[in-house]
């Protein structure tokens, strides 16, 4: 398959339509993690800031339209999500990059799917760009410098470290954790024990 060329200026140009100010700026700082990660970890660059860019394009959708857009076009709605509508920005997203933005690449469409939750088996781009939503420049939490850091070292470690803060933040204000979210940072448990087996 060819690999499709994208207009990266063009894109965050008709970006700026839909998204809010501080948004936008978000979704610059997302683009521009995404690719130095991409260039640390091996991955082609101009993907990855093109799924950076448009990860968050249906953020500024309101819950009634997010669900009016996923009955049209059937896309599935869990009665999860139905009464978690802020979830569903990730999902219709990836439906918005592909019939708004031309977007036909699985692989972009599947990081911009699970960029909030993560989930088991994320590819390198679904942990680039979940890693990047984290800890893009304008990120400011306790700790964001620490998996910052981590980040140029491990991306498994940052990842994991990623699922760790939000977690321990959630639990703080003893907020549902989504079941995808457990079983992300389970599965980076895993595999980083895993390395750890085959080192020694
Ligand atoms: O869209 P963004 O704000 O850039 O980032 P995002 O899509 O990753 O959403 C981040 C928010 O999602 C953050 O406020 C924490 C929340 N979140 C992530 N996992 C869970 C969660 N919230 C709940 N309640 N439970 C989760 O498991
Ligand atoms: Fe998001
Ligand atoms: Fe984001």
């Amino acid at each position: 398959m060819e690999e499709q060329k994208f207009n990266l200026m063009k894109i965050a140009g008709k970006l700026k339509k839909y998204l809010d100010e501080d948004r936008l700026w978000h979704t610059l700082g997302v683009m521009q993690m995404s690719a130095s990660l991409a260039i640390r970890y091996d991955y082609p660059m101009e993907r990855a800031q093109l799924a950076g860019l448009l990860h968050d394009c249906a953020k500024c959708i309101p819950a009634k339209k997010k669900l009016k857009i996923c009955k049209d076009n059937k896309i599935p709605v869990t009665d999860f999500e139905r009464e978690h509508t802020f979830l569903l920005h990730a999902k219709v997203g990836a439906w918005v990059a592909r019939e708004k933005y031309g977007v036909t690449d699985p692989e972009i469409l599947s990081a911009i799917t699970w960029h909030t939750t993560g989930k088991e088996n994320m590819t390198l781009l679904e942990k680039i760009i979940f890693l990047a939503d984290y800890i893009e420049p304008s990120r400011d939490f306790p700790g964001v410098d620490t998996i910052r850091k981590l980040a140029e070292k491990d991306l498994n470690q940052a990842v994991l470290s990623a699922y760790n803060s939000t977690i321990k933040h959630l639990i703080d204000q003893d907020a549902y954790i989504y079941d995808l979210t457990f079983l992300g940072r389970n599965d980076m448990v895993l595999l980083i024990d895993g390395e750890n087996d085959t080192a020694r």
